[in-house]
């Protein structure tokens, strides 16, 4: 935390937006400095993005100071790099709080600031929604200028390119700021990524229009040389690159590339972009991680940084279900040369950085490109390979289409890993994997298992790889992976896969993957039984009914949304077919719920805990 002693003085004049105009030219590294400190203390605090932030303070500073935030929008990225908005915005005081229950969103959010112009979270939206905000605005009368800020990492993802193909059909003025610092969460990787290489080793943008300028006064003739001039530096710079400006054939006027980190400069060149009509993009070079050392040096660890107070201890020497999952399955890969895993950008976060290193020829970082990830799966079925493609549940939903058109309905065996499954961390509404089982419950030739403890995850892994047919989701949450919760297992049902902790006759909690352990401890305090699914879908629910029909209560708990749940799938069979020997009662995310905070604030705010299961059971 900033202590009291602690000069933030240039910071402190900052209390709305617009503030920071006043600050004095020499005065601006103090600012950045201090806005730098405030971000390391919360960050390291609260947990959330530290490398971005620290590497887009001067961009974002120059860019307050250039626009006018009452009439002109900016629209960030994923927009976990928005923290310095936010504290140019009037928010510092209350950053202490953010990702925190009741506190601030750790992503741009409509209804916190009117300067959060647009939601984000997922990657590759900005251009797009920039696009959309400009068009309204225009087609209403309103003046502003619209700035869509995207980082190198996201320039992947198929929606940019929708977007710029649009861009100059719609008679837009867009400025389109990208924000270069080499890397996604890991190193950057694809064409698009080297082509950005290239563009980066040209003479600075600031550099060649001073020397243009000087060469400007020496003229003879008052510059009337001037635009031949431009134009043949254009062509050398083309040629001095090796290849075609893509922007510019798309109609996009390319601008940099700009040094991030230069303040002055970067105002400089805003303003100047501000007179180009038509859409434009600004090429700026930033340093992931800037000002502190350990981050410039690690920036894939300081991107994501976890809670110092960390909530949600760990409790067991066990690993997470990640963990496990990847050196599973780069063992599994060791005797399986058919083996490959296919992952969309989060090596580290997925566990695969074994897999990456052992395995180097059968393992793809395609990018923040789920889609492509599950379509690429499915080609790469053909032919005898076996694609294990990882994805976390809330990117999967990106990717809907392609496992329905791509891999179901020719039932195609391609195996994927939903990772961050149920309620997650801190990050807030866009992150929840909470949809995953309701979606993919509707497409056919669907498996999806839920494992709840290594044997599980072998088990799975094994059956998925090698005995099931079709496309099968094996989902997990950010959470430890259980080691002996199997050996409590008194009865075993092969063909439902179903587990029964048998504590009670009267009642029982119906449950699977992170709910288990917690409904074993409400079953033991209550004298309840705990029913374990394993295969969540497809269901037999004749035989669920049959093991559960002489129970009189059951109450069935899962940290994903009700409509799609396996609850609402056995409730509607039941009505159907007029079976009521139990009261059935499910606890799920409620629709209104929040989802701010850590996973136990979410799971407590939806009475999913072990205490809040034992009062229901024991009150009935
Ligand atoms: C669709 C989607 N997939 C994955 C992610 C996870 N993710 C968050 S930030 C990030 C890297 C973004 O890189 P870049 O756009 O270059 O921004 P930087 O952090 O480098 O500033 C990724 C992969 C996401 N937010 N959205």
């Amino acid at each position: 935390m900033i202590g009291t002693n602690d000069k933030m003085e240039v910071l402190d004049r900052i209390k709305v937006s617009g503030d920071v105009k006043d600050i004095e030219k020499e005065n601006i590294d103090k600012l950045c400095i201090q806005i730098r400190k405030l971000l390391i203390d919360v960050v390291t605090m609260n947990g959330g993005h530290l490398a971005s932030n620290l590497g887009i303070v001067e961009l974002t500073v120059a860019l307050h100071r250039c626009l006018d935030l009452e009439k002109d929008k900016i629209v960030f990225d994923v927009g976990h790099q928005s923290y310095v908005h936010k504290i140019l915005t009037g928010r510092k005081d209350c950053m202490v709080t953010m990702g925190n229950k009741g506190g601030l969103n750790c992503f741009p959010d409509e209804c916190e600031s009117i300067y959060d112009i647009f939601n984000t979270g997922h990657a590759s939206t900005s251009i797009s929604a920039a696009l959309g905000i400009e068009k309204s605005m225009k087609l209403k009368g309103i003046e502003g200028q619209v700035v869509a800020i995207i980082g190198d990492g996201a320039l992947a993802g198929g929606m940019v390119y929708e977007a710029l193909n649009n861009a100059s059909d719609l008679d837009s003025d867009i400025l389109i700021i990208l924000n270069d610092n080499e890397m996604s969460i890991s190193r950057n990787v694809g064409a698009m990524s080297r082509y950005l290489s290239k563009l980066r080793l040209r003479p600075s943008y600031i550099e060649t229009n001073t020397k243009v300028k000087n060469l400007v006064k020496k003229l003879p003739n008052g510059g009337k040389g001037l635009i031949k001039l431009i134009q043949k530096t254009k062509r050398a710079l083309k040629s001095y690159v090796g290849q075609k400006m893509i922007f510019e054939d798309l109609d996009i006027r390319y601008i940099g590339p700009v040094d991030g980190h230069d303040e002055q400069a970067l105002e400089e060149i805003i303003n100047e972009t501000k007179k180009v009509k038509g859409p434009k993009l600004l090429h700026v070079i930033t340093t992931k991680g800037k000002g502190y050392d350990i981050a410039e040096k690690d920036p894939v660890k300081f991107h994501g940084v976890k809670n110092s107070l960390a909530k949600r201890k760990r409790l067991s020497a066990n690993p997470m279900y990640n963990e496990y999952f990847g050196r599973l399955i780069s063992d599994m890969a060791k005797k399986d040369e058919n083996i490959v895993c296919v992952c969309p950008a989060m090596t580290e976060g997925s566990g695969l950085y074994e897999f990456s290193i052992n395995h180097k020829d059968r393992y793809f970082d395609v990018g923040i490109c789920e889609q492509h990830a599950v379509t690429f799966s499915a080609g790469l079925s053909k032919n005898g390979l076996k694609p294990i493609c990882v994805i976390y549940s809330t990117f999967l939903q990106r990717a809907y289409d392609q496992i329905l058109h791509d891999v179901c309905m020719t039932n195609k065996k391609v195996v994927i890993c939903v990772d961050r499954a149920g309620v997650t961390d801190a990050y807030g509404k866009t992150h929840q994997g909470i949809y995953d089982i309701a979606f993919l419950s509707t497409l056919p030739n669907m498996t999806i298992l839920a494992p709840e403890s290594k044997d599980d995850m072998k088990k799975h892994l094994n059956e998925s790889i090698y005995s099931l047919d079709g496309c099968i989701a094996i989902r997990y949450p950010y959470d430890e992976i259980n080691s002996d919760i199997s050996k409590q297992c008194d009865l075993d049902l092969g063909p439902l896969q179903c587990a029964v902790y048998n504590k009670g006759k009267d009642k029982a909690i119906l449950c699977y993957g992170r709910m288990v352990p917690l409904a074993i401890e409400a079953a033991k305090k209550s004298n309840a039984s705990v029913v374990k699914i394993r295969k969540l879908y497809p269901i037999d629910n004749q035989q669920l009914y049959d093991l559960l029909k002489d129970f009189k209560y059951v109450i069935c708990a899962e940290d994903v949304i009700y409509n799609g749940s396996v609850a609402q799938r056995f409730e509607s069979w039941m009505y159907k077919n007029n079976k009521k020997s139990f009261r059935f009662e499910n606890l799920s995310i409620k629709e209104d719920c929040e989802m701010r905070g850590c996973v136990d604030d979410i799971l407590a705010d939806n009475n999913l805990t072990s205490d809040a299961l034992s009062k229901l059971l024991e009150d009935e």
